[in-house]
């Protein structure tokens, strides 16, 4: 058996959610990992935890900050310049309304993170990777790549629009030994909810109240098992949904009823 490979891996959106969980996980593992988010405390009060453990690098950047990404990936110091793994992570939903009473100023939020930065982010990782001729890349996506459900309009959009920006680029990667993968969780209880419902901890609440989502960590032990995966083997995509769920908007609640 050959010796463990500890990876380098970017994380977006580590500070909270399916990000920090990854972070735990993946430290644990002794990978090197690159946290980042624009919340600089979160940030920093991750790496000082999972210092302990094994190597870690704070990047506070905001991925809707295109300059502001390809200069601070640029100048990561020589030791961390050659990332592994990407988890293009950071993301959200602001806002549930139709779309004709809906904010464009959330649908720009909405546009400008899941597409674009997630876009900003592979510009930046990308060319690293097809230098070495290796790589990983693990797009978390959503339920809402696949199906819409009414008032998810925008969100729903930028999930499909990232699911065609990864099937495309694991054609155009497929050269230079970069695997592409796609998680598209179901409901997870994370600040999702509060962000979607731009801090009302009530209705936040009320989502996850009658029903049993799933945690940060599940989903995150998916995404580590497609990093952990033989590199001759490629987890295309999985759709990691709750036993009590079987579409966007169907759930079975703990009393039974649907
Ligand atoms: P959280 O709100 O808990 O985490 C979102 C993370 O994204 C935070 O770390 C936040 O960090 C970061 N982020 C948001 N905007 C930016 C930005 N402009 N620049 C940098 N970082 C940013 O939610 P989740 O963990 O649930 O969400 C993670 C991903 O999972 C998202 O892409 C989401 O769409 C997806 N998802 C979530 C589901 C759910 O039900 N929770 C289901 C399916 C998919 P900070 O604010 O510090 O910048
Ligand atoms: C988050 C899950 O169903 O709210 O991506 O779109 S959902």
């Amino acid at each position: 058996m050959g010796a463990y490979m500890r990876k380098t891996i970017l994380i977006t959106g580590a500070s909270s959610g399916i990000g920090a969980s990854c972070a735990f996980k993946l430290a644990e593992k002794k990978h090197r990992l690159i946290l980042a988010a624009r919340r600089a405390d979160r940030i920093q009060q991750l790496c000082d935890e999972l210092s302990t453990i094994t190597d870690v690098h704070p990047l506070i950047m905001d991925v809707r900050n295109r300059e502001q990404v390809f200069s601070i990936i640029k100048a990561l110091p020589a030791a961390w310049e050659e990332i592994d793994v990407l988890i293009n992570n950071a993301g959200l939903a602001v806002g549930l309304s139709h779309l004709h009473e809906g904010y464009p100023d959330d649908w720009d939020r909405m546009i400008d993170t899941n597409i674009k930065g997630v876009l900003n982010v592979l510009k930046a990782v990308t060319p690293g990777m097809i230098r070495h001729k290796k790589g990983h890349i693990v797009q978390i996506s959503s339920i809402a790549s696949k199906e819409v459900y009414p008032n998810g309009n925008v969100y729903c959009a930028t999930k499909h629009a990232l699911d065609a920006i990864t099937q495309g680029i694991r054609m155009e990667l497929l050269p230079y030994h970069i695997r592409v993968t796609s998680i598209h969780p179901g409901m997870v209880e994370t600040e999702f909810s509060l962000v979607r419902f731009k801090g009302d901890k009530a209705r936040a609440d009320a989502v996850y109240s009658n029903v049993e989502p799933l945690s940060a960590d599940d989903v995150a032990e998916v995404i580590v098992y497609s990093i952990e995966l033989p590199s001759h083997v490629s987890l295309h995509e999985a759709v990691v949904m709750p036993s009590a769920q079987a579409g966007a908007r169907m759930m079975r609640k703990k009393d039974g009823s649907i």
